[in-house]
């Protein structure tokens, strides 16, 4: 069995499955810190998670004008400033569930909690790539990164992003090695993964062993024929995955985590608190949060908190590098007479992008980009 090496797990964390290992941590455990824990932050692995031993690791870089480089996990600890960057991953498949409910997809059946927020530090890809003799007239377009995890017939995960990403001041990608303070665990990455800040989570390559500079993408199946959007007349006997680029930034997003659906409130409470998250990809920042309790007739503005709650609001990001999301939260009174509420959420964020209000129109066959206004039913009881 070649994931009976796969490390223990968090029994909070909601299955979609077993080997490879794959969970989310239930929706109001998501809201209660801003920083993701990370025994409970999702899990997404395509693969059996690879032992690596940290004192014999080596990166490899090729494709650069001095010919292949390699690094020890010492030497990108110690050669480089240490960066900390705190930014949301999201799967492109997060709410893959709400697209079942319209039309059967291809994929894990992920409900809300593919997502979540955690501080990464590691040194900058872009100081490692001018070491390793990286120029502005080096030619390349993309930067592809191969992972350690291997399936039966020796294939890799791999991924790549744009080059102009990669080397950018302002692209904050990490070659991270810690995870909230501490070294990555074994699900996360160990010893070393990519973070591609307000970038899908699969390029976000863990358990990092190569990096290539080229003139094209990835030629991994993740690369090239999945991870991609389609239109909803698109199906199986039509799809021509060479038609759509591959999923890079990825659009507004926000769900409600607090009531849990199909719940009950109570009438004689009065009030009702509604929790959230909301991101964009891109570093494109939330700038608000829209709740509705009676099905989208009328609307209230959520407070946003961007950092710890402890800490106050969050000083707001530098502009284009907002990588976290913001928890929301609404406390409104009860609206009268109503037996049953349904409650929407929606965000907006800096480039007054929105949600798209239902999910039909956005349907795709593998299930992918789904951000539509989210919808939580609870019960009134006397
Ligand atoms: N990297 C490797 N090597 N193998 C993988 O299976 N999965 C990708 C990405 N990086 C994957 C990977 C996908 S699709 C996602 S969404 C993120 O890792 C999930 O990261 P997490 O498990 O740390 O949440
Ligand atoms: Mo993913």
């Amino acid at each position: 069995d070649p994931y009976s090496s796969d490390p223990p797990r968090h029994p909070a964390l909601r299955v979609n499955s077993q080997k490879p290992f794959n969970a989310e941590p239930p929706p109001e455990l998501l809201s209660d810190s801003f920083i993701t824990p990370s025994a409970i932050f999702f899990k997404r692995n395509h693969l059996p998670v690879p032992k690596v031993d940290p004192e014999t690791y080596q990166l490899e870089i090729e494709g650069l004008p001095g010919g292949p480089v390699s690094l020890s996990l010492a030497e990108l600890k110690s050669r480089f400033p240490k960066h900390t960057v705190t930014a949301t991953l999201q799967c492109a498949g997060n709410r893959r569930s709400e697209m079942n409910q319209v039309k059967q997809v291809k994929g894990l059946n992920w409900g809300i909690g593919a997502i979540s927020n955690a501080t990464w530090s590691g040194a900058r890809l872009r100081d490692v790539l001018i070491a390793a003799g990286y120029t502005p007239g080096t030619v390349a377009q993309h930067v592809q990164f191969e992972g350690l995890d291997r399936d039966v017939t020796g294939t890799t995960y791999g991924a790549s992003i744009p080059l102009r990403k990669a080397v950018s001041e302002d692209g904050d990608v990490l070659l991270a090695y810690e995870m909230n303070g501490e070294e990555l665990p074994a699900d996360h990455g160990f010893p070393v993964r990519v973070v591609v800040p307000g970038t899908v989570g699969a390029r976000n390559v863990k358990w990092l062993g190569k990096i290539a500079l080229s003139q094209e993408e990835s030629s991994s199946h993740w690369q090239q024929n999945d991870y991609k959007g389609f239109s909803p007349c698109t199906d199986w006997d039509t799809v021509d995955f060479k038609s759509a680029p591959a999923i890079q930034e990825l659009p507004v997003q926000s769900a409600i985590t607090q009531p849990a659906e199909g719940s009950a409130v109570d009438r004689s409470a009065g009030e009702l608190t509604v929790k959230g998250y909301a991101w964009s990809g891109g570093g494109r920042e939330v700038v608000r949060v829209d709740v509705s309790l009676d099905g989208g007739r009328t609307w209230q503005v959520a407070q946003l908190q961007g950092g710890d709650k402890q800490e106050g609001p969050a000083e707001a990001p530098p502009l284009g590098r907002a990588w976290a999301w913001k928890l929301w939260e609404l406390t409104a009174p009860l609206p009268e007479g109503a037996q049953e509420l349904e409650i929407m959420c929606k965000a907006v964020d800096n480039s007054y992008n929105m949600q798209p209000d239902s999910v039909a129109p956005i349907w795709n066959l593998r299930g992918v980009l789904s951000n539509a206004w989210h919808r939580v039913t609870v019960r009134v009881e006397e």
